[in-house]
């Protein structure tokens, strides 16, 4: 019998509509190198054939997670790669990829576009996101990211995250907020999966201290050394116990393999947001299963459309340990999708449905909408 269509059609892009959101959040974040009041990030929707995909960038306002920023992600993607992108065919995700390997850097710009393309393909394929990179199962584990509080607070809002069965704790940690604060949440509550997050605010000269945490059976260290710096998370790592895993310093599959290869880091944290897009952030998660080490998707306080991304991302097998991808509502009194992404028990659900399965809540996203810009041929 002669198939009378082809399964997978190569999509040609109609158009792109870049916008610039703005959602307030629920309560402040405060990470060691600053505090966040409201989420602003770039939102694009590329169209091909009547169907729509999504993604939204993870760079903030200022360099100081990466040196990534969201006027600087802007300019790429509407003066470089947006005008090429509109009017051409793509046969795969792969031909994305080859668009966008060109140019040095700009991981977070990149991925916005890798990812609005794997929500299109997927849909035009009528399957979710996960099936077509090869994820499997209905929902993924998750715990919770705790920004810098006083610790009496801190040890308030443990209690009723582990309450609402959340599968590990993460703290952010700052010079002077510390040892004391993880002491006390150790002490309190004796076996539940603990970890910290420095984002990068300590140097070797902090190896005492970090000596002293091994005392406290964290699961492991997030990024405590500079943002890019593998070579002295290598030799941190040979002076403490507690595993170390990186987050900053992971922007290429190149770099993680540098990191396993040198024993920076033995626990990883994955963003797809940060990565370049799935194609780098399948690279990464094979890699660390090829060396035995367990990963996890981190976050970057994404609305709906990225957090359903991360839950896809979630869906494959090496993501052995709870992700950051707790609920919705933690973050915004009201997300910009129809749909609630909400946890159950520790465990998010994994949306059905073609693509990444959520859907834009038009209205309200014309009143958080600063700007837009449409591509076309
Ligand atoms: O380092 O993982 C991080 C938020 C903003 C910037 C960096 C980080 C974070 C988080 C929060 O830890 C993760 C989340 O809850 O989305
Ligand atoms: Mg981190």
């Amino acid at each position: 019998m002669t198939p009378t269509h082809s399964v997978t059609a190569p999509l040609r892009i109609d158009s792109a509509e870049l916008r610039l959101v703005r959602l307030p959040l629920v309560t402040p974040f405060t990470i060691s190198t600053g505090t966040m009041v409201e989420k602003v990030f770039p939102l694009l929707t590329l169209r091909a054939d009547g169907i729509e995909g999504y993604a939204e960038g993870v760079m903030d306002p200022l360099p100081d997670y990466l040196e990534e920023t969201i006027a600087g992600g802007m300019a790429f993607l509407r003066d470089l790669i947006l005008p090429q992108v509109v009017g051409k065919t793509f046969e795969n995700p792969a031909a994305m990829d080859r668009l966008l390997a060109p140019w040095r850097g700009h991981q977070m710009a990149k991925a916005v576009v890798e990812m609005a393309f794997w929500d299109l393909w997927a849909k035009s394929l009528n399957l979710p996101l996960k099936t077509v990179f090869g994820g499997s199962g209905d929902k993924v584990a998750v715990g919770v990211s705790l920004g810098i509080g006083p610790v009496e607070e801190t040890l308030d809002r443990v209690a009723a995250h582990l309450a609402q069965g959340y599968q590990r704790i993460k703290l952010k940690v700052r010079p002077g907020h510390d040892e004391v604060l993880v002491a006390a949440v150790r002490n309190a509550f004796p076996d539940c999966h603990l970890t910290v997050d420095a984002n990068s605010c300590y140097t070797l000269a902090d190896t005492a201290l970090m000596r002293r945490l091994d005392a406290f059976a964290l699961d492991y260290i997030e990024q405590p050394l500079a943002w890019d710096d593998i070579h002295d998370h290598a030799v941190l790592q040979q002076r403490i116990q507690t595993p170390i895993c990186l987050d900053e310093c992971l922007r290429t599959s190149g770099d993680v393999r540098k990191a396993l290869q040198s024993d920076a880091a033995r626990v990883v944290n994955i963003k797809v947001g940060r990565s370049g897009g799935y194609v780098e952030s399948l690279r990464m998660h094979d890699i660390c299963a090829a060396f035995s080490v367990p990963v996890w998707c981190g976050g970057m306080l994404e609305s709906g459309i990225g957090r359903a991304h991360n839950i896809h991302l979630s869906t494959l097998p090496n993501f052995t340990k709870p992700g950051d991808t707790s609920s919705a509502s933690r973050y915004f009194t009201r997300d910009l999708i129809e749909e609630k992404l909400e946890t159950s028990e520790g465990w998010m659900p994994v949306p059905t449905g073609p693509g990444i399965g959520v859907t834009p809540d038009w209205e309200f996203l014309a009143t958080i909408t600063r700007s837009t810009e449409t591509f076309r041929p």
